[in-house]
């Protein structure tokens, strides 16, 4: 195992000092403006510790992986390595995927504390209201949400977000189609309630897992076989005692209990500041999980992973989206450098070595196929491989566009709730999961340079890459 659990990622954390401590901030407003102001800075992680009106020892672990460096260092990748150097290694663990199922354990830490029937009380924990205007206090934020296919076994672990509603309920929300989404239907159509763990705090790989950061599971592969993949070891997991479902068993708490369908129990939930940087959603009538038993580890550790406005994750094009690239790849594209986030949500870069005419409008019709399963709202720009930064980007839209021919409204359809451009008069059908009407167009621009006359564009005024190299090492003092 990388980690054996979350409080291993913490004291590596520690050990390098990209972490701080924070005692006594209150959980009502101090410790959520800490956490946006510390992730806008893209400092250290914070541990909350002496939280008023909590026992010493309850703590809330945020801004632990919200950036390149902490989340592939949660992933086991070396944080010195480039960044280009890390996606490929990723690329290289994907890639060779091989199930490795979890190992059962008879017991583990998460059961130090087990809290049953009427003694069950969800506000034990100094879970934060997170934003201002938020309705509600959020446990789930980073959260691995864990359900078990009643027609395959096959065992799906997601991350929803999670709300503490009362004593003995929360609140829970899905995108329509995400596997727990899938699977909570499938008893919600034989009339039963749909057993669930949400686990808080875990060790960070199948944290990152379940949120599909790094790495989104196909239909059928559960996280916890990837996650014993990365892990290279077979994830150590106990029987939830209700529900059977397969719990880590060094988590710090986790919830169990059971979503009833819709017609037997919603409630209002939200608004919640989400990551796109707005609050898509009104209040309103949400799913719910009526919890039977609550397990914890002594001093148990929340770990927090709260949306903050998308401003610090994207400026640099380091981020090479593998999985992405290998798509292209098979589906026999060729020259693809990488596909980076440049901003989010679904601002994409494709970097393209151009080869052949068309070459482009292949990458184009890849990344943005029209069609009613097409997802869309996002933004793709192409550009040569030459440009590999931000300002780069920027820059080739500036001077390799040709605005008449290299800009493509690509119709689509989507439902996507938390989407802030959905109109206000296909909202309502968006909040009930409808596939909404609404237009959900990508927009393709085209920034390389006219392959057509590509040979008479004018050449770069950029000193050779080994000229550059001899300066930048014989002048080093100069840019330290
Ligand atoms: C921190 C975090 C919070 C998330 N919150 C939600 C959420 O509230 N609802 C949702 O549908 N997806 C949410 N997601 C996205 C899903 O977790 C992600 O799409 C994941 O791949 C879903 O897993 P699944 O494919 O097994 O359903 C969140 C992701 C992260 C990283
Ligand atoms: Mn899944």
């Amino acid at each position: 195992m990388i980690w054996n659990d979350l409080r291993e990622y913490l004291e590596r954390l520690e050990r390098d000092g990209n972490l701080t401590i924070v005692r006594g901030a209150r959980w009502e407003d101090e410790i959520g403006t800490i956490t946006e102001l510390m992730d806008e800075r893209d400092g250290p992680a914070l541990l909350f510790d002496e939280i008023p009106g909590y026992p010493k020892g309850f703590r809330i672990l945020a801004n632990a992986i919200e950036n390149y460096d902490s989340m592939s260092m949660a992933m086991g990748l070396d944080p010195k390595m480039s960044t280009e150097e890390r996606s490929e290694r990723w690329g290289q663990i994907t890639k060779s995927f091989k199930s490795c199922p979890p190992q059962e354990m008879s017991t583990g830490p998460v059961l130090e504390n087990m809290i049953t029937g009427d003694a069950v009380d969800l506000f034990r924990f100094p879970t934060p209201r997170w934003h201002e205007a938020d309705g509600g206090r959020y446990i789930g934020t980073g959260v691995c949400v864990i359900q078990k296919d009643p027609e395959t076994d096959f065992v799906n672990v997601g991350c929803y977000r999670v709300s503490v509603q009362d004593e003995r309920t929360c609140g829970i929300f899905m995108e329509p189609g995400r596997h727990g989404d899938v699977i909570r239907k499938k008893f919600w159509a034989r009339g039963e309630a749909c057993p669930v763990v949400v686990c808080v705090g875990q060790e960070p790989v199948l944290t990152v897992l379940s949120g599909s950061s790094m790495f989104r599971s196909p239909d059928q592969v559960s996280e916890l076989e990837v996650a014993g993949h990365v892990h290279d070891a077979p994830y150590p997991v106990i029987k939830a005692p209700i529900t059977g479902l397969p719990i880590p068993a060094a988590a710090e708490i986790a919830i169990e209990g059971f979503i009833p369908p819709p017609s037997e129990g919603l409630m209002d939930e939200g608004p919640f500041g989400e990551w796109t940087g707005y609050y898509g959603h009104v209040r309103h009538p949400e799913t719910i999980i009526n919890v039977k038993a609550i397990y914890h580890r002594n001093d148990p550790v929340i770990f927090a992973s709260p949306p903050e406005r998308p401003v610090n994750a994207t400026v640099e094009l380091g981020k090479n989206n593998v999985q992405t690239r290998r798509r292209m790849e098979e589906a026999g594209i060729k020259g693809v450098r990488g596909v980076y986030t440049l901003a989010n949500p679904g601002f994409m870069v494709v970097s393209l070595k151009q080869m052949h005419a068309g070459h482009v409008e292949e990458v184009s019709k890849f990344v943005s196929p029209e069609g009613d399963r097409f997802s869309g709202n996002q933004i793709w720009v192409i550009v040569d491989d030459d440009i590999t930064t931000a300002a780069e980007v920027l820059w080739a839209m500036a001077t390799r566009l040709i605005p008449e021919t290299g800009v493509r409204v690509v119709p689509g359809r989507a439902i996507w709730q938390l989407d802030p451009r959905i109109l206000p008069e296909y909202r309502a059908a968006a909040l009930h999961g409808e596939k909404g009407p609404y237009p959900a167009h990508n927009l393709v621009i085209n920034a390389c340079r006219p392959y057509d006359w590509i040979d008479q564009f004018p050449p770069v005024n950029m000193n050779s890459p080994e000229l550059r190299a001899r300066v930048l090492r014989d002048w080093e003092s100069l840019f330290n």
